[in-house]
C-alpha cells in the first residue's frame, strides 16, 4: 500500500446517526467555569457504502462554558446543516477540502465529531489503525504505540482533599499533575501542594479566570516551579498573554485561545506562550489538528493533547493523535476509570503505571467497540426547540433531483432525532429528566 497517497482515498457516506448521551462522571469535575457531574455528549455513528462504521464524539456540554457550543447547538448544526450538506454529496476524497464543512463557520466541536466519524470509518475500510491514518495526513512517518499522560484534578473543597487526590493519582502511576486554579484558589493551593510535594511535575490550568490586573498574583506563581500555566487570561485573547508571558518565567500554555494553525502562528510570533495544548475538538477536527502538529514539530514548539472528559470514543481518537512524534509533553488523557464506570466502549484505557502511559488499542479503526446496551442506557432523550431552522435547500428540496433524494432519505432520521416533546420550562440539562433509570446509574 502506498503510504502517502491518502488524499486520493475515496469514501462514500451512506448514513449518519446521532446519539445524544448523558454520562455520569465518576467524580464531579470543578473548574473556574463551573462543576460538571453529568457529562453531555453526542456520539456520531457513520456508515459507509462499503459497510464500514466510524464513530465520533461531540464534547460540548449542556451549557456554554469552556466552549460556546452546547449539546443543543451541536445537534442543531449537525442535523440541520453539516449532515444534510454532507449527504447532498456523500462521496468524499480525503484531501480535507470539504465545502460542506468549511461553508459552516465556527462550531468546531460539532465539526470535529463528524470528521472523526468519517476518518475512523476510512481507517476501518483501509484496515489501518486510526493513528496510522493520522500519520498519513501528516508530514511525519513514525509514531509511538503509547502516549505519556498526566491527570487533571478539578478544584477541590480543601487543600487536604487536593493532597489526597494527588496522592491517589501518584500511587496509580501518573507522573504529571495538573491542578485547576481560580481566583482565591491559586497561590494557596499551590503553596500547600509544594510543601508536601516539592519535586513532582506540576502545572496549573486557570481556564481564563484572570486578567492582567491580576499580574501581582500571577507573578507569584513563578515560585512554584510549574511546568506551565495554562490559559490564565481570556478565552479569546492572544495579545494580553504575550504581555503576561514577558513578565513571567513560567511558560504559558494556550488552550481556549487556539482554534487554528493561524492562532498558533500568531501566538508563537508574539511570544504569547511557550507551550500549546492541542485539542482536536477545539480546532474543528483532525485535518487542522495534524497541520498544527506538523507546524509545532517543525518549529520545536512544545505540544500536548488536551482532554475534554471524553468517553472512550473521543479518547481513542485523541490518544491516536497523542502518539504522533510532535507531541512532546504528557497529554491530558487519563485512564477510563477516572471518568466513567462503565464507559460506552470496550476495552477501557488502563494506565501503564511504570511509564505513566496509555497504550493505543491494536487493530484497525479506533480499536474500541461501542457496547450497544451501554449506549442505550445512557441515551438522553433531548427535546429541542432548535430543530426548525432547517437547511431548506436540502430538507425542502425541489431544485435538484439529487437533493430531493438525499433530503427524502434524511428526513426520517431528522424526525427521529427531533422527536418533539413539550418544553417543560427551565433550562434543558441535567435537571431535566434526561436519564432513564439504570442499575447503579445516576445519583448513586
Ligand atoms: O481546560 O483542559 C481543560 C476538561 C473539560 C474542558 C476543558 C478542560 C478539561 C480538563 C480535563 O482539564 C482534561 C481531561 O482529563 O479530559
Ligand atoms: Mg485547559
Amino acid at each position: 500500500m502506498a503510504p502517502k497517497s491518502i488524499a486520493h482515498t475515496e469514501i462514500t457516506v451512506r448514513e449518519v446517526i446521532l446519539h445524544p448521551v448523558a454520562m455520569p462522571l465518576v467524580r464531579p469535575f470543578e473548574t473556574s467555569f463551573g462543576t460538571q457531574t453529568l457529562r453531555a455528549a453526542v456520539l456520531v455513528e457513520l456508515h459507509t457504502l462499503r459497510g464500514a462504521v466510524g464513530w465520533g464524539e461531540v464534547t460540548a456540554d449542556w451549557a456554554p462554558g469552556y466552549s460556546y457550543e452546547t449539546v443543543h447547538t451541536a445537534l442543531h448544526v449537525l442535523s440541520d446543516f453539516l449532515i444534510p450538506r454532507l449527504m447532498a454529496a456523500p462521496r468524499l476524497m480525503l484531501d480535507g477540502r470539504w465545502p460542506w464543512l468549511s461553508s459552516v463557520r465556527g462550531h468546531p466541536l460539532a465539526k470535529h465529531a463528524l470528521v472523526s466519524a468519517i476518518l475512523s470509518a476510512v481507517a476501518e475500510e483501509q484496515e489501518l489503525p486510526f493513528a496510522d491514518l493520522l500519520l498519513r495526513l501528516s508530514s511525519t512517518r513514525q509514531r509511538r504505540t503509547a502516549a505519556e499522560v498526566g491527570v487533571s484534578i478539578g478544584v477541590q473543597p480543601t487543600i487536604r482533599h487536593t493532597l489526597e487526590a494527588i496522592e491517589q493519582h501518584l500511587a496509580e502511576g501518573y507522573r504529571r499533575i495538573k491542578l485547576k486554579i481560580k481566583p482565591g484558589w491559586d497561590v494557596i493551593v499551590l503553596r500547600g501542594v509544594r510543601a508536601v510535594y516539592p519535586d513532582i511535575t506540576l502545572m496549573a490550568d486557570a481556564n481564563s479566570a484572570y486578567t492582567l490586573a491580576d499580574l501581582p498574583m500571577l507573578k507569584q506563581l513563578d515560585e512554584f516551579n510549574l511546568l506551565m500555566i495554562e490559559q490564565p487570561l481570556a478565552y479569546d485573547d492572544i495579545y494580553h498573554h504575550s504581555l503576561l508571558q514577558k513578565e513571567l518565567n513560567t511558560p504559558l500554555c494556550l488552550d481556549e485561545s487556539i482554534h487554528s494553525l493561524g492562532d498558533v502562528q500568531l501566538a508563537w510570533e508574539l511570544g504569547a506562550c511557550g507551550v500549546i495544548n492541542l485539542k482536536p475538538q477545539r480546532v474543528g477536527g483532525f485535518f487542522e489538528a495534524v497541520r498544527i502538529h506538523d507546524f509545532c514539530l517543525e518549529n520545536s514548539i512544545p505540544l500536548w493533547v488536551g482532554g475534554m472528559l471524553e468517553t472512550g470514543v473521543g479518547r481513542a481518537a485523541s490518544l491516536a493523535l497523542a502518539c504522533l512524534p510532535g507531541i512532546t509533553l504528557p497529554s491530558d488523557l487519563s485512564a477510563t476509570a477516572r471518568y466513567y464506570d462503565p464507559d460506552l466502549a470496550d476495552p477501557p484505557f488502563v494506565l501503564e503505571a511504570s511509564s505513566s502511559t496509555l497504550s493505543l488499542p491494536e487493530g484497525p479503526g479506533l480499536g474500541i467497540a461501542i457496547v450497544p446496551e451501554r449506549l442505550q442506557a445512557r441515551k438522553a432523550p433531548l427535546s429541542s426547540k432548535c430543530g426548525s431552522n432547517a437547511d431548506h435547500e436540502v430538507l425542502h428540496p425541489g431544485r435538484t433531483t439529487r437533493a430531493t433524494r438525499t433530503g427524502a432519505r434524511f428526513l426520517p432520521l431528522l424526525a427521529r432525532l427531533y422527536e418533539r416533546r413539550p418544553h417543560r420550562g427551565g433550562a434543558l440539562g441535567p435537571d431535566v429528566d434526561v436519564l432513564p433509570a439504570t442499575p447503579g446509574g445516576f445519583g448513586q
